[in-house]
């Protein structure tokens, strides 16, 4: 039920989204000064996603046989576990049986668990952080990526940029730090991740939980088996790497085929666009441009390289990049690799003429 509440909401959600730009005046893409460059027939083609959305045609999770008398398995001897199934049972009215069991399959994660565990400190960090960050995402073989990744797409980009007022190349940037194009969804069993995360882990178990709680009623909304997708050592799951809460709040149907599949880059190019819209993002607003080192100026921020500090005035947008994963190091890579591949776009054909000659 709560499924087609909010799958009618989105649907509406989009219809007045779409019906808002349906005006005379220009698009906001079309400020932009793109043009698609000339390519063969072949270039277009959409690509099919790299990975279904897990389970989408398989049995519904209420028919899987994970029914059980009671608590076995790893977490047996977990109060919390069944506490937080109790939970689950009276908030949301999941069959105790089911839950049992699905946790009586869980698996502990030792690998998550030392992720989560705090380095220890190493005192004060290193000259030279943002250049090593930076060094990892603007790579030429990121900004080709995602160059292909943006003409192979380039319909979509438009329409979602259209819909939610988000610059193109900032939702391709995004999908190039995250998963590095569709190329690096993570291998990491979800819910036994979540589980691991929430009752063996004490920094974050609380957010963890919830997570947990909210990747349960996407399967049960979406209709997958919770044991089946695969996504990130911290839950976050398809070309946006959305954690299960992003999902049920901001995920959409783009290509409107009647499931949100975060695997399919035409849902993740719209989702990406609608979590932008919905953090406040300004279309073809300032981001961050560099500063002369105003230290005490709350809008600039100081980056690490080898050769001193580097100091940025920061915009709105910044921030907005930064409800993403809040990190200046990560704003700061998602804007540039925005405007690289941004400016590769733009001056194209050369690009296309290679790329079909090799
Ligand atoms: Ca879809």
């Amino acid at each position: 039920m709560t499924y087609r509440v909010s799958r009618r909401f989105f649907v509406s959600a989009m219809s007045v989204l779409l019906a808002s730009c349906a005006g005379d005046g220009p698009r906001p893409y079309e400020q932009y000064g793109y043009s698609r460059p000339q390519m063969p027939a072949s270039r277009l083609v959409v690509q099919p996603p790299v990975a279904q959305y897990p389970g989408m045609h398989g049995q519904p999770p209420s028919s899987r046989d994970y029914s059980s008398g009671g608590l076995t398995g790893t977490y047996a001897n977990y109060p919390a576990v069944r506490g937080f199934i109790q939970d689950m049972v009276r908030k949301h009215g999941f069959s105790e049986s089911y839950l049992n069991g699905l946790f009586s399959r869980a698996n502990r994660l030792d690998s998550v668990i030392r992720l989560e565990s705090p380095a220890p400190s190493q005192g004060p960090s290193r000259p030279g952080s943002w250049t090593r960050y930076r060094n990892k995402f603007l790579t030429a073989q990121h900004i080709e990526n995602g160059t292909n990744f943006w003409l192979e797409n380039a319909d979509v980009l438009r329409r979602a940029s259209a819909s939610y007022g988000v610059d193109p190349e900032y939702i391709v940037a995004i999908i190039g730090v995250e998963t590095y194009f569709g190329r690096n969804f993570g291998k990491t069993n979800i819910f036994d991740s979540l589980t691991t995360l929430s009752f063996d882990t004490h920094r974050r178990s609380q957010f963890f939980m919830s997570e947990l709680e909210s990747f349960l009623l996407m399967a049960r909304e979406e209709g997958f088996d919770p044991r089946e997708p695969e996504g990130s050592w911290a839950g976050a799951m398809g070309y946006g790497q959305f954690m299960p809460s992003s999902f049920r709040r901001l995920a959409i149907d783009f290509n409107r085929d009647g499931q949100r599949d975060l695997w399919h880059p035409h849902d993740a190019i719209g989702s990406v666009a609608h979590y932008f819209s919905k953090n406040g993002w300004h279309y073809n607003g300032q981001v961050a441009r560099p500063s002369n080192g105003a230290r005490n100026d709350d809008g600039v921020i100081e980056l690490s390289t080898y050769e001193g500090n580097e100091y940025w005035h920061i915009f709105p947008n910044f921030k907005v990049i930064k409800r993403y994963n809040n990190s200046n190091k990560y704003a700061m890579a998602v804007h540039q690799l925005a405007q690289a591949i941004k400016q590769r776009v733009a001056s194209t054909g050369a690009l296309m003429h290679a790329s079909n000659a090799r």
